[in-house]
This record gives structure tokens, sequence and C-alpha cells, in this order.
């Protein structure tokens, strides 16, 4: 009986939800700078529908692109005759995603008879509840700021983690991209931390003594909801795109630093979309205006995942910014603190550097816009799940990316400007 009515409920969610079913990632290794080429091309080949969760960069560098099986044949054949090195990454992506909806909905059974698992993904009404429910429990040093809507209408709802009045404050966010699931996961682990520690741990009660800290654990609603109802690769907003007929724009191409400059696509259909305008995207507008009027941001560290990095401006161009050195040394000594847990290693740069030429990305705006410190953490892994990370190391990844987010905040706290 049980197992029957777990079958209903996991047909009733593949009724309407895209599948992947045979889907694969492929690792790729191109040797040179042709090879690069080569799989540019072949990104722009939109008929078969290739997914680069991380692009090609710099020879020998990997690069991981989901496939859908339909196109498998010819994109392996295309490989070998380009003579590219390959290997499978991810042999059946429906068979992860299958794995994963079965965790949810039996850890879903499990918490209607006990208590909240941070160690689960959760949907975005049980987010929502357990940040209630973290309010009601410390009223006294938790409140809920309701900063805006999404696109689709719903709550943009902002903790705030303050022993009174509005002290100079620290901006978190997560989920900016819908299937970047560990991260709002992470976020809402986070957010407990905070609260139950305040008081014991001597650095969250020093730092609360003399700062705020804002937390918006899911940045883009819409998008998380698609990816848990329709489909689980979505990054994008769920906002409609006048004259096309594609969805959604990348809400962290949306903002304006570089504004539709390189490394953004003025493609509607393509996953890093900038959209028709700066701050077109209602998620990103809320944030702004709520961080304008505020006044006294001081850091703004924003969480994606996959690839273990932790940057600093600037994406939009490739120069060093005026605080180069300092975020850099913070940023080295942050990735000390997140290695020092589990041994996972990050590597630490600038965007541009670290990553690619990325055009509208929010720690650019928020560091133009006198928000020095400001950082972006990619946390686990560096591609054996990718955005699929197993719910089994939410509580390893929330934990370490914390000992790396109080070094930031500890250096924010001495370092007043
Ligand atoms: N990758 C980059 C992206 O937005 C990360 C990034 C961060 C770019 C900050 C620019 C600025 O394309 C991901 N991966 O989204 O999570
Ligand atoms: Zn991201």
């Amino acid at each position: 009986m049980r197992l029957l009515l777990l079958f209903g409920a996991l047909l009733g969610h593949i009724y309407c939800l895209q599948t992947f079913v045979g889907d694969q990632v492929l690792e790729i290794t191109p040797r040179n700078q042709e090879q690069i080429k080569n799989l540019a091309e072949l990104e722009a080949e939109e008929h078969l529908q290739l997914d680069f969760w991380k692009s090609p960069t710099t020879p020998k560098e990997t690069a991981h692109v989901r496939v859908p099986f339909v196109s498998l044949q010819a994109v392996k054949v295309f490989l070998e005759a380009q003579g590219i090195d390959y290997s499978v990454m991810i042999r059946d992506v429906q068979a992860l995603l299958d794995k994963e909806n079965e965790d949810m909905l039996l850890n879903q059974r499990r918490e209607r008879s006990g208590s909240f698992n941070f160690g689960a993904y959760h949907t975005f009404e049980e987010i929502s509840q357990e940040m209630d429910a973290i309010v009601a429990e410390h009223p006294d040093l938790v409140s809920k700021v309701n900063i805006g809507s999404s696109f689709e209408n719903r709550p943009m709802n902002v903790l705030k983690f303050s022993t009174g009045g509005d002290k100079p404050a620290i901006w978190l966010d997560a989920g900016i991209h819908a299937r970047e699931w560990v991260t709002q996961a992470t976020a809402l682990w986070t957010a407990n931390k905070i609260a139950t520690d305040y008081g014991t741990d001597p650095f969250i009660t020093s730092l609360l003594d003399k700062m705020d800290i804002f937390l918006l654990p899911v940045t883009n609603p819409d998008g998380y909801v698609f990816s848990q109802t329709k489909n689980r690769m979505w990054r994008k907003t769920r906002s409609k795109v006048p004259g096309s007929f594609c969805v959604g724009v990348d809400p962290n191409r949306n903002w304006d630093a570089g504004f539709a400059g390189p490394g953004a696509s003025n493609n509607p259909c393509s996953d890093s979309y900038h959209g028709p305008s700066a701050n077109s995207e209602p998620e990103v507008r809320s944030i702004v205006d709520f961080i304008k009027s505020h006044g006294k941001i001081k850091a703004f560290i924003t969480i994606h995942s996959y690839s273990q990095l932790l940057m600093y401006p600037y994406g939009y161009k490739c120069t060093k910014s005026d605080s180069f050195d300092e975020l850099n040394e913070v940023a080295q000594r942050a990735a000390q603190s997140v290695a020092s847990l589990h041994g996972t290693s990050y590597r630490v740069g600038p965007i541009c550097s670290v990553i690619y030429q990325a055009s509208g990305g929010s720690i650019d705006w928020a560091y133009d816009s006198g928000i020095k410190y400001s950082f972006a953490f990619e946390l686990r892994d560096t591609g054996r799940y990718g955005f699929l990370l197993p719910a089994s190391q939410i509580l390893p990844t929330a934990s370490e990316t914390w000992l790396g987010l109080k070094t930031i905040m500890e250096h924010v706290r001495d370092h007043p400007y």
C-alpha cells in the first residue's frame, strides 16, 4: 500500500514534468583553442538543445554539457571526428532526478511526524513555513521583511537578524538561479544556525552586536517552483518576454553593471539572456530598491552552485578593482576556512579570470554601488553531480560554507567604512 502511494505520487509528478530519460552529462576536455572554437560552434546549434552546465574557457579545462538523449549520437560523433576528449559524467540524468524526487517525498512523510530536516530539499512553500517558524522561535532576533514580489507574484521574504534598530548590515542571497538547489537549502540552514547560535557562539553574538544580517534564501521563487514542478534544469526567472515565445531572463545578467555587455546573451531563448533592460526582473528590482533605501549595506554575498569557487569583482570587465588586494586576501582566507572542515577545495579570484567575462552580475552592481565587500560563492561539487547534488551533501556543504561566511563577516565587522 505504502509503495503504491509512493508510486502514484511519483507518476503524478512525472506526468507534467519534463523528463530527462537517457540524457547524459558529458565531461569534455578541449586540448587547444581550435577545439574550444569547435565546442562554441556546437553550443550554437540550437536544434541539439545542449545545456552547457560549465562552459569551456581555456584548453585542458573541462566543459560539462547535458546532452538530450536524441542528440547524444550526433554529439559523440562530432567530438570523435574532431578528436576532442570526453567522458560520461552522468550516465542517466533521469535516474538522479528520480532518486531526488523519491527522497523528497519520503522526507515529507517523515517531517509530518517529526521536525524540519535541514538535510533535505524542500518546496518553496515548505521553505516559507520554516522561515516563519524560525521567526516564531526567535522573535527578539529574527524578523521577516517583505521586499517585493516575483513576476508570478510570490513574496520575496528576507530574514532580518538584528538586536535592534537599523545597524550597518550584511546582505546574503541564494537561489538566484533556480536549479542550484543546494544554495536555497544552505541559506535556510544558515538562517537556523545564526538564530540558534546567537548568545552562545561568541562570533555571531559579537557580529550582531554591531551589525544586522539580511538573508534571502529564495531569490528566484518562480524559477524554483518551476524547477520542482516542470523542469528540473530551469535557471532563469519566469517572466514573459515581449516578442518571444521563450520565457525568462537570467537574473544574474540583469543588474545594472555593464548591462548587455560581453558574457550575456540578447537571445531570449538563451539561458544567459540579459532581459529587455537592466532591472527588468521584479526579483532584481526588489533587491536593488531595498539595498538602496537601506543605505548601510556593507557586504553583499551571493550564493550559487556549482564549481567550488569564491569570486569577487569584476565580471563585466577584466581589469582589477581598486579593492583587489584586500578582497583577494579575505577570499583566500575564507576558502581556507571552507577547506578546514572536510577538505573541500575552492578556487579564488575575480569572476573574469576564474570563469569568464560575464556582465550584469549582482556583485559587480553591488561593488560599483559602493559595497566594497562583494563576493560570489559557487558551492559543491566540481561536477560529479553538478546541479543534482544529492541531499546527503546538504549538511556538509552548509557547514563548510558557514566557516567561509564567518571569515568574510568577521573581516567586515572589523573593517568598518
Ligand atoms: N555561474 C555564473 C553565472 O552567473 C556565476 C557568476 C557569478 C557570474 C557572479 C557572474 C557573476 O553564469 C553560475 N553558476 O551561475 O552557478
Ligand atoms: Zn548560478
